[in-house]
């Protein structure tokens, strides 16, 4: 069969520069020319080509098939717009049009409503869908509109198509690369648990001889260095874990790889001994989910407390691992102390930023929360994406509302400041010596998260005292409207936006001014 992929961009209503490459789709590839089919993958981002451009070159590769990749509700537009398009150049030629994704495992009733009628949904892993769905097909069977993956043997799956890598290296990104599939944890706000195949164990992990295979190749046929794990759980089940990363770093000493990668994992499954066998094998930069400091509130959401979180962050920040936590300071039960207190823990540790601020736990499609939520009608399950949960107590509710606005201008310039991170850390690792975009980069971060905390603390101060904020929120929001444009300018001028009139803008556009 002759196969399109295509991944659209979603329309996002605030500043996101983050861009990587579509691993799904080009995973998706290589399983379908494994079979001996031919592939054709597009990224409406990376493939850079207009929709009418695209849709020709869809028609013209003659397809049997066409399917989109969608991580959210925002993609639709697009994926839909393409598809008329693609249809009119098609011209009258029969194609099968389907659609993957996280979207469509999550929302699946979401989904079948936004998206045209004929359109397959396949749920959850692709690659044993796509191979029923070609045998189904061929034999001229129908199948059933939502249809749903089971669990691949990802030791076994070829190698993803890097169909992106000229973007990858241009634009100094890292290669994306999966070593496991799903998440010992369960907590219960998380997307995760609702992605995994109804047949898949919590966790499956790719040996790490398997995976450093992939790394060894893409280095030598790319120059490939800096790679990013997509896994949410880098390291598995805890007891495996030593183990596990033992092995990662002996295999990249043993094929002398000298690389830099970054991975997100739960705090508990990492110590200090795990932390210095994964720095001396490469990774400068880790996202680990902390959420909260008061185990009650873990317990409460199904995460195993963790008394020593700060010391194993302290432990690879030791090591020069760059550390990224995840945080929950606004949820249902929070109260003016239980932020405050926190607030200031991340504060006094340097882990107090505009995520940090902002974050709320929200109800997300595919968690346990989310199901919660809809069964007691606290929330409406037709509408798409994650919806607020409302906050027990009122100050709270108006604490975040203050911070929402008091901040957004800070929005774009600390958004474009942290995605620049990454690549200079990595490069930093891989050339030893930093680049030297990397001090003013950090100064940049370092003088955006002091205002952060600064405005964040007056903000609850004046909440505590039970004063009418109004006028304090359109100060600071006017004194971060200059401070952004300040910090644009030293990005642009150390070569890590390309424009200060693009940059103003989106803060215009997230601030609403
Ligand atoms: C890397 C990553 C990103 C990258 C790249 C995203 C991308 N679209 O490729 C960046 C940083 C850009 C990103 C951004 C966002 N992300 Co993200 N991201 C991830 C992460 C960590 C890994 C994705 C990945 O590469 N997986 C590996 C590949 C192999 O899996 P896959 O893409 O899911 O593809 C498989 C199946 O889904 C299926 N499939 C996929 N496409 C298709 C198409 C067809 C036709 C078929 C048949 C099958 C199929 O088959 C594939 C192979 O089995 C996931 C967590 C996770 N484990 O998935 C979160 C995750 C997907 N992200 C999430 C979110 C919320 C976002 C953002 C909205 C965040 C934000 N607030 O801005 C944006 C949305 C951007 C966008 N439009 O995609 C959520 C999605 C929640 C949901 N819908 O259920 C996840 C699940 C994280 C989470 N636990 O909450 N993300
Ligand atoms: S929040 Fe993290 S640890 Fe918890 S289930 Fe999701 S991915 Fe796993």
């Amino acid at each position: 069969m002759r196969w399109v992929f295509v991944r659209p961009h979603g329309a996002s209503a605030y500043y996101d520069p983050e861009i990587q490459e579509p691993l799904g789709v080009e995973m998706l590839s290589a399983a379908r020319r494994a079979r001996g089919d031919a592939v054709l993958v597009l990224d409406t981002t990376l493939s850079r080509a207009d929709e009418a451009v695209l849709a020709r070159r869809v028609a013209a590769f003659d397809p049997d098939a066409v399917g989109f990749s969608l991580t959210t509700a925002l993609e639709v537009p697009c994926a839909t717009a393409l598809r008329a398009r693609t249809e009119t150049a098609l011209a009258g030629r029969g194609v099968r049009w389907l659609a993957g994704g996280n979207f469509v495992s999550t929302e699946p009733e979401t989904a079948a409503a936004m998206l045209p009628p004929d359109m397959t949904l396949v749920r959850f892993e692709g690659e044993r869908a796509l191979d029923r769905l070609a045998l189904a097909w061929t034999a001229g069977i129908e199948v059933d509109r939502i249809v749903c993956g089971e669990a691949a043997d990802i030791e076994t799956l070829p190698f993803a198509d890097r169909v992106f890598a000229s973007q990858v290296l241009g634009a100094g990104w890292a290669f994306s690369i999966q070593g496991s599939r799903g998440c010992r944890g369960a907590c219960t706000y998380c997307a995760s648990p609702g992605l995994r195949p109804r047949d898949a164990p919590r966790w499956r992990g790719r040996p790490p001889e398997h995976l450093v295979e992939e790394m060894s190749l893409l280095a030598s046929r790319y120059g490939a260095r800096a790679f990013n794990f997509v896994d949410e759980d880098f390291l598995g089940p805890n007891a495996g874990a030593l183990a596990r990363a033992g092995r990662l770093a002996d295999e990249i000493a043993r094929r002398r790889l000298r690389v830099s990668f970054g991975i997100q994992a739960r705090p508990d499954s990492l110590s200090p001994q795990i932390a210095t066998l994964l720095a001396r094998a490469g990774l400068t930069y880790a996202f680990l989910g902390l959420e909260s400091d008061a185990p009650e509130d873990l317990r409460s959401w199904g995460r195993p407390p963790l008394e020593d979180a700060f010391d194993l962050i302290d432990a690879l920040r030791a090591l020069g691992v760059h550390v990224h936590v995840g945080t929950l300071l606004f949820h249902a039960q929070a109260t003016l102390a239980s932020v405050e207190r926190f607030a200031r823990a991340l504060a006094r540790r340097g882990l107090f930023d505009f995520l940090a601020a902002n974050n709320r736990l929200d109800a997300i499609p595919g968690s346990a929360l989310y199901r919660q939520a809809v069964s007691q009608g606290a929330i409406d399950a037709s509408i798409p994406g994650p919806q607020a949960l409302p906050f027990d107590d009122a100050a709270v509710a108006a604490l975040h509302s203050d911070v929402v606005t008091a901040l957004a201008p800070l929005g774009p310039p600390w958004m474009h400041a942290m995605c620049s991170l990454p690549p200079l850390l990595a490069r930093a690792r891989i050339e030893g010596q930093a680049p030297q975009a990397l001090a003013p980069l950090r100064s940049s971060l370092a003088s955006l998260d002091r205002s952060i905390a600064e405005a964040f603390f007056a903000l609850l101060s004046s909440r505590k005292a039970g004063q009418e904020s109004r006028g304090l929120v359109a100060e600071l929001r006017s004194r971060h409207l200059d401070e952004a444009c300040v910090v644009i300018r030293s990005l642009v001028a150390a070569g890590l936006a390309p424009s200060f009139e693009a940059l103003r803008e989106a803060v215009r556009r997230d601030a609403g001014l």
